[in-house]
């Protein structure tokens, strides 16, 4: 049994709550009443099921917190799509995280090879990471400490010359608190519809799939956050660099 650190209760975890856009502010998806409306709000985030984690690293669930349960494979598409251009910034907000959560936050984009609110990646290798933030050398970690000095947002920036279309950002965060021993680690990720503008054309070459990019032995999945002093590996690929 894996205790996610303090009570459980609605408060426990967390998901994203708002994303900024450039300028554009859209809600997230609220799975805590989002559900109750009829006709339910339409978001640019593809629907979670609650605010806890994905522990099976095997599941379809790890690309962005869909169910694999009910013959669903992989989480449903959203009606909306957020528009970005390439190299601004994405400003993601984050519901209150615990401070037994420490970890890295990571993001990843996948380019949609058809209109991206009927597309479902499945177990492809579409996914490439854009940003990423660890623990730092003084010791303080993306979530936890990165959030509380910016009131729960996370920047990053779409890369510059990344070519324009229809994106999922993936985005993540990793509770290591449990993660001495696999299982344990806990992902919350969450995937954001977006059309990318501008005039770039870059594109990488290197892709991962979600199941598959982390398993047991990919480093820092299995890692002791209490008694590790040496510097933490983020899981994945490197950064594509190839769209600044
Ligand atoms: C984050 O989103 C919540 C819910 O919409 C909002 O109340 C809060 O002000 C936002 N935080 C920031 C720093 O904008
Ligand atoms: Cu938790």
């Amino acid at each position: 049994m894996i205790l996610c650190g303090i009570a459980t209760s609605v408060s426990g975890h967390g998901y994203v709550q708002e994303i900024t856009l450039g300028s554009a502010k859209y809600t997230g998806y609220l799975p805590y009443s989002d559900p109750y409306y009829n006709p339910p709000p339409q978001r640019i985030v593809r629907k979670i099921p609650g605010n806890g984690p994905v522990e099976d690293l095997s599941l379809i669930d790890v690309q962005c917190n869909g169910w694999s349960a009910g013959g669903v494979v992989g989480s449903a598409p959203a009606p909306l799509v957020g528009t970005v251009a390439a190299g601004s910034q994405v400003k993601l907000n984050w519901t209150a995280w615990p401070d037994s959560h420490k970890g890295p936050l990571i993001t990843y984009m996948a380019r949609a090879p058809s209109d991206i609110t009927k597309w479902n990646p499945g177990t492809s290798a579409v996914w490439f990471k854009v940003a990423q933030a660890g623990k730092d050398s003084a010791g303080k970690w993306a979530a936890t400490d990165g959030l509380y000095a910016t009131n729960s947002i996370y920047t990053f920036t779409i890369p510059p010359k990344l070519k324009a279309g229809q994106y999922i950002i993936r985005h993540e965060s990793i509770a290591l608190h449990s993660a001495y021993q696999y299982p344990g680690v806990q992902v919350y990720p969450s995937c954001i519809q977006v059309e990318v503008t501008g005039s770039g054309t870059a594109l990488p070459t290197s892709f991962v799939s979600f199941p598959g990019a982390y398993t047991a032995n990919t480093p820092g999945i299995v890692y002791d956050v209490y008694t590790n002093t040496s510097a933490y590996p983020i899981p994945g690929p490197a950064v594509w660099t190839g769209g600044n």
